[in-house]
């Protein structure tokens, strides 16, 4: 018999003056019965002594998930790209992803968006070729989940680990051209550009130090069924194969 699987989220988020609600931070686990509690530990761990900010605010979701249902699939292939300064970055990131098939304007959407957006919780869905911003959740966005890697990867530090995951499930799906990521967190710069063909691309510094301005961008096909891209994204369960 195969062991029940649960799904794991977090949010934490601080009452701000000027926001209302701010978005610390969030995190996707998959583990069966027996690892809930270590799993929680750990999320709880993320949202506390954050660098965005103090949580007044934290939420957990355990779920049960079918087992059945759950996808396999292989995690991207990483490589890193160090720029000599952020506006080198940013035009390596926008080389690769206009070889990809992203236009200039939906490009120009995309830096604009992750340069000043300080709240977005989840990833901002825009038609590679329009730019038109297609999913229509304010800064709440589109938020990966039911997401996880199948056994434990020690290679990699917790951050890149659960980037790489989400970045893989994203770039899974026969809608996504690309993606564009870099944190929300002040003390990181490190983003990615990602597809199923290049990879997990990291690049360095896609930002300065101190900025609290990021997130993500899924850059799809003209032709993408907008819901169903979307009901991947939440709600299939999909485990990285461990390498
Ligand atoms: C995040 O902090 O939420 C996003 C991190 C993206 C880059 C992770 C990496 O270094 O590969
Ligand atoms: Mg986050
Ligand atoms: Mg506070
Ligand atoms: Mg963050």
């Amino acid at each position: 018999m195969l062991k029940t699987c649960y799904s794991i989220r977090m949010r934490a988020a601080e009452r701000s003056p000027e926001l209302g609600e701010k978005h610390i931070s969030g995190g996707e686990r998959i583990g069966s019965k027996s690892q809930i509690e270590p799993i929680v530990k750990q999320l709880l761990n993320k949202a506390s002594n954050h660098s965005r900010g103090d949580a007044d605010f934290i939420q957990i979701t355990i779920e049960k998930i079918a087992r059945d249902q759950i996808q396999y699939i292989p995690p991207l292939e990483i490589t890193t790209v160090e720029a000599a300064s952020i506006e080198m970055a940013h035009s390596e990131a926008r080389k690769i992803l206009t070889s990809l098939g992203v236009s200039e304007h939906a490009l120009n959407v995309a830096f604009h968006q992750l340069s000043s957006n300080q709240n977005l919780r989840g990833a901002i869905i825009l038609n590679s070729k329009t730019g038109l911003r297609l999913d229509n959740r304010g800064q709440k966005g589109v938020r990966v989940s039911r997401i996880d890697w199948q056994d434990a990867n020690g290679d990699l530090n917790e951050r890149v680990r659960e980037a790489l995951a989400l970045a893989s499930k994203v770039a899974n799906s026969p809608f996504t051209i690309a993606e564009l990521c870099w944190s929300d967190d002040p003390d990181y710069v490190t983003g990615y550009v990602s597809n199923r063909a290049i990879g997990y691309v990291r690049i360095t510094p896609l930002k300065r130090e101190g900025c609290e301005s990021g997130g993500r961008i899924y850059f799809v096909l003209d032709e993408v069924e907008l819901e169903s891209f979307i009901d991947y994204l939440e709600s299939v369960p999909v485990l990285i194969r461990g390498d």
